[in-house]
């Protein structure tokens, strides 16, 4: 059975991942106006994984006597000044979510709740994967600068790319 405090920071942790869902949503969507559609599937596949995250908490919550909560979210950003922009919100996003995971095993190990804890460690893993992700996409973006051959190249290669779920 999960303590009330526990189940609240879950909850606020579903609506982080819903939100990045439509963060990442709002970025597959400004690439494919921009007409590059190796990075927008890129960002729609990003945007489903978030949502996985988001259900796999929902489910968590739920099993052991909680409620899951389902709330409003803020509006993401809808464009950029340029994908080297949006990369980099991309990096900054995720390293705020390893932050909110980091506070959550925080408060599990706080209120000695091993069971959400042990939960709580594939989330820790799959941050190391995701900023990791976002740093190398930066660096690639940032070898490329302004050179529009580049960015083409780029976007046909994003695919190959790897993310695990
Ligand atoms: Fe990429 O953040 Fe979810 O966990």
């Amino acid at each position: 059975m999960l303590s009330k405090s526990i189940e609240a920071a879950l909850n606020k942790q579903i609506r982080i991942e819903a939100e990045s869902s439509q963060v990442y949503l709002a970025m597959a969507v400004w690439a494919e106006v921009k007409g590059l559609e190796g990075i927008s599937n890129f960002m729609y596949d990003q945007s489903d994984e978030e949502r996985e995250h988001m259900l796999k908490l929902v489910k968590f919550i739920n099993e052991r006597g909680g409620h899951a909560q389902i709330s409003e979210l803020n509006a993401p950003n809808v464009t950029f000044k340029s994908f080297k922009e949006m990369f980099k919100k991309l990096l900054e996003h995720e390293v705020f979510v390893s932050e909110s995971i980091n506070e959550l095993v925080h408060i599990s190990l706080e209120e000695r709740d091993y069971a959400t804890h042990n939960f709580l460690q594939w989330y820790v893993a799959e941050q190391i994967e995701e900023e990791a992700m976002a740093r190398t996409i930066l660096d690639k973006i940032n070898m490329i600068g302004d050179d529009k051959g580049g960015l083409y190249l780029f976007d046909r290669d994003i695919q190959q790319l790897t993310v695990s779920s």
